[in-house]
């Protein structure tokens, strides 16, 4: 047996010195809520319980920009390690079960064996959720030793040759993927035009869909597969899935397995995101999340540090979209930070993205509906502010004691000093494969 990544006792001896306090918060919010007769803390602490964000592999290492990056030392140096940095936030916050790999930065090649990196994560309680396939980059592996470039796109090259090899490398994603236990794909394309003129926008369009199906054709039964659009970059003049009605019209090119992922940094400045939500559920093909903030772009924020409001809005549509319950959705974080330790990173926007959610459980849905029936503006603001400004979070604190996480994950996670052990065990000059 593998030792614990953090051992539970320092958990709990963390844990006691603020139980009482959080004891006293809970009943006060119980007695509050039973009062208000819609919402009982109970129903919010099990939605919590139940809930889990998926941590992407590339957000446990320090993320870099144009302008360098600045490790923050003991960084995994292999995707087992990524695996332990997961398990450790899910030790402290509860809600965070499972990890999504990166294909290529997370290979798994001879003489590593898939089965082996499973039996891993089996131990360390870890699923492997989601499989990303990036062919913005080029990978010998599959573009035929470095012969082939996607320097002109991928799904969307001119060339023949290129556009099978990058099938091809979402075909060993999924391979991958299944001998890991995973049950998605998400398509990171990044195909577009960087100057007018230089690609025909349909023309492009019709290959990456024509793409997508093959990939979507090699899709088990009990997959699902994502399209992610984004308005710019790494082509900043079109990208071919750029915006949610692309990724839709995509995601049913692909095939019925195929969904819409909804990535918060993804929208031009000022998009209604909640709006686009609510859209895409109502038409069956909202499949997932990457939950980050953006203050000007694809910024890759802490969750819920610019715009709290918008993300609980979201979870509101997600509510209504579940008649009352989150649906089965894909939610995943994809951040990557260049200046804050990586794992207090997560623990700051996983607790957000909880606050937001139990928050939106919190608004009383009758009251809001009758008022939009007469038309009540200020009584349908009023209900959504009342849930907003109440503060939830021993109701979220209350959800990780229950299934001995840490009440203050970040006070603890910072008692426990993980960063200064794992220093020590695996350097301080490491850096994680990723961004
Ligand atoms: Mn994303």
């Amino acid at each position: 047996m593998l030792e614990p990544v953090i051992d539970p006792q320092r958990i709990a001896d963390h844990n006691e010195s603020l139980e009482s306090r959080l004891a006293r918060g809970v009943e006060h919010l119980a007695t509050e809520l039973d009062a208000d007769g819609h919402t009982s803390a109970d129903q919010v602490i099990d939605a919590m319980v139940e809930f889990s964000v998926a941590a992407p592999s590339w957000a446990v290492g320090t993320g870099g920009t144009r302008f360098g990056r600045f490790p923050v030392g003991g960084e995994p140096r292999t995707t087992e390690e990524k695996v332990d940095d997961v398990a450790a936030l899910h030790a402290l916050t509860g809600s965070n079960s499972s990890i999504s790999l990166h294909v290529p930065w997370d290979d798994v090649q001879p003489p590593d064996d898939p089965a082996g990196l499973r039996r891993h994560a089996d131990q360390r309680g870890i699923r492997f959720d989601a499989m990303n396939s990036n062919t913005f980059q080029d990978n010998p592996s599959t573009t035929d030793g470095g012969r082939l470039t996607y320097k002109f796109g991928s799904l969307a090259n001119t060339d023949p040759a290129v556009r099978q090899a990058a099938v091809d490398h979402n075909k060993y994603v999924i391979d991958l993927g299944m001998a890991l236990g995973s049950e998605a794909l998400t398509v990171w394309l990044a195909d577009g035009i960087n100057h007018p003129g230089q690609a025909d926008h349909r023309d492009q369009f019709e290959r990456v869909a024509a793409g997508l199906r093959q990939i979507h054709d090699h899709l088990p039964a009990n997959w699902q597969m994502y399209t992610e659009h984004k308005p710019y970059e790494p082509a900043f003049y079109a990208t071919v899935n750029q915006d949610w009605g692309s990724s839709l019209l995509l995601a049913e090119a692909a095939g019925e397995k195929a969904s819409c992922l909804v990535d918060l940094g993804h929208h031009l400045p000022n998009a209604n995101i909640e709006q686009i939500v609510s859209r895409l559920a109502m038409v069956g093909r909202l499949g997932g999340f990457h939950f980050n903030d953006s203050k000007y772009g694809d910024d890759d924020l802490t969750s819920g540090s610019i715009k709290p409001f918008q993300l609980f809005l979201i979870f509101g549509e997600l509510i209504r979209a579940g008649d009352g319950r989150l649906p089965a959705l894909a939610y995943m974080i994809d951040q990557s930070h260049n200046i804050k330790d990586p794992l207090e990173d997560l623990i700051q926007s996983t607790d957000a993205i909880c606050v937001a959610y139990a928050q939106a459980l919190v608004v009383d849905r009758t009251a809001l509906a009758a008022a939009q029936l007469d038309n009540d503006a200020t009584g349908a603001q009023q209900v959504l502010q009342n849930a907003f400004r109440t503060d939830v979070r021993p109701l979220v604190a209350e959800a990780r004691r229950r299934v001995g996480a840490a009440i203050d994950p970040l006070g603890a996670y910072r008692a426990v000093d993980y960063r200064q052990a794992m220093i020590e065990r695996r350097g301080s000059s490491t850096v994680a494969t990723g961004l």
